[in-house]
């Protein structure tokens, strides 16, 4: 009994120091309360403090001696400049973001600055008092050790007329943005992809691996000629351990303006992974740089597709495209469904310029017949053009594939 009532006593008392960590008409001299540091997702001082960049003053954010880059792992001396003629009193909370809005790095507190929640922000401690015309904070901010691309420093200050009250101050909102060192690479990015190609596609979630089995699988990535002219220099050095189906070529847009990003061929096996060379589990996208992605799907002889989502990449666990589930693709029936219930690209684009119309039938009808072969118009991919090229062609006649990537 007694051990509840002081469990009940420690309670109230606690309740009663939070309650006084912000004594009413008081303000937030002693440190501000979290998420008021103007970036995204948050709110500013002036959710309490008046004259949101009313007055004449400002803010600023000093970077290493207005340094424009960082380095991964290392620690940057830092400020925060606060200017207004009319205030004597000074306070300040901040945040780094990636590109992602992820917190990022860590702080180390200078005079009169404090870190709060798990070190995701800073801010100012015991507000300096008595100090007219402006302030200067400084701390430091230690940058992540992997990789993490542009960096956004968000600041909002409170220049306060130390009236012990809310009223009569004004709050300035910056931000500064830092981009990581050119003379370090941006990571590798290892995406998970899967997909299904209809004319390759037999039963069992499987497809035909005949043109590998049959020693016909060019070495060479061979998207370097039209349409596509990807100039890349993937090669089969090692056998893989599985055979492949096909080769496919991959592309990732960027989410916020749609420009390409990145392109690679990767090998597509018969269970609908794809993967780099030389990598059994995952496409790896080299030096790309953090943010969002949609991923364009291209084979030589199928309509060429793009993801109806994006993810973040580099991605943190098994994130990826799987464009075997349904509606997972831009635009209306860009993909076929299968017996085994998942969807595969459409055969029969053999000018692969993102249409399925008479003219690849014409393609198709100039050498309908051709054995073992390494050939556009095989659609099934069974290393002979036949009649059954044909057949895995006519039931997506007049597909139109989205027009962002059609050639
Ligand atoms: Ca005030
Ligand atoms: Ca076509
Ligand atoms: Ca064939």
């Amino acid at each position: 009994m007694k051990k509840r009532l002081l469990i009940i006593i420690s309670t109230l008392l606690t309740i009663a120091f939070v309650c006084l960590d912000r004594p009413a008409g008081h303000g937030f001299s002693g440190t501000p309360p979290a998420n008021k540091t103007g970036a995204p997702d948050a709110g500013t001082c002036a959710d309490c403090h008046s004259n949101t960049q009313a007055g004449m003053g400002s803010v600023a954010v000093i970077f290493n001696n207005n340094n424009a880059y960082y380095d991964s792992d290392s620690t940057y001396n830092m400020s925060v400049v606060l200017i207004d003629s009319s205030k004597v009193r000074w306070g300040f909370s901040m945040v780094a973001r990636d590109t992602m809005n992820n917190n990022v790095g860590t702080w180390t507190a200078g005079p009169n600055t404090k870190i709060h929640s798990s070190f995701t922000h800073i801010s100012h401690l015991n507000a300096p008092n008595g100090i007219p015309n402006g302030y200067t904070f400084n701390f430091q901010w230690t940058a992540p050790a992997s990789y993490t691309g542009q960096v956004r420093f968000y600041v909002a200050g409170n220049a306060a007329n130390a009236n012990f009250d809310d009223s009569g101050d004004n709050v300035y909102l910056n931000n500064l943005t830092i981009e990581h060192s050119s003379a370090q690479t941006p990571p590798t990015a290892a995406c998970k992809v899967k997909m299904y190609l209809s004319g390759a596609y037999r039963a069992n979630d499987s497809m035909r691996t005949d043109i590998y089995d049959g020693g016909l699988l060019p070495f060479e990535q061979p998207y370097n000629g039209y349409p596509w002219f990807y100039n890349g220099t993937e090669t089969i050095v090692v056998p893989p351990n599985h055979s492949p189906t096909d080769w496919v070529l991959l592309e990732l847009y960027r989410a916020a303006d749609t420009t390409l990003a990145a392109q690679t061929a990767a090998l597509l096996y018969a269970n609908g992974r794809v993967a780099s060379v030389g990598n059994d589990t995952a496409v790896i996208f080299q030096n790309l740089p953090t943010g969002n992605y949609f991923l364009a799907a291209r084979h030589r002889n199928h309509l060429a597709v793009l993801s109806r989502t994006t993810i973040a990449l580099p991605a943190q666990g098994n994130e990826g495209f799987d464009l075997t589930q349904a509606n997972t693709t831009m635009g209306n029936n860009q993909t076929i469904a299968l017996a085994n219930g998942k969807y595969a690209l459409r055969a029969g684009d053999f000018n692969a310029d993102g249409l399925i119309l008479v003219d690849d039938f014409n393609t198709y009808i100039i050498n309908a017949a051709l054995i073992n072969t390494y050939y556009r118009t095989d659609a099934n991919l069974d290393r002979h053009v036949t009649v059954a090229d044909y057949n895995a062609y006519t039931p997506h006649t007049s597909s139109i594939g989205v027009a962002k990537i059609r050639y």
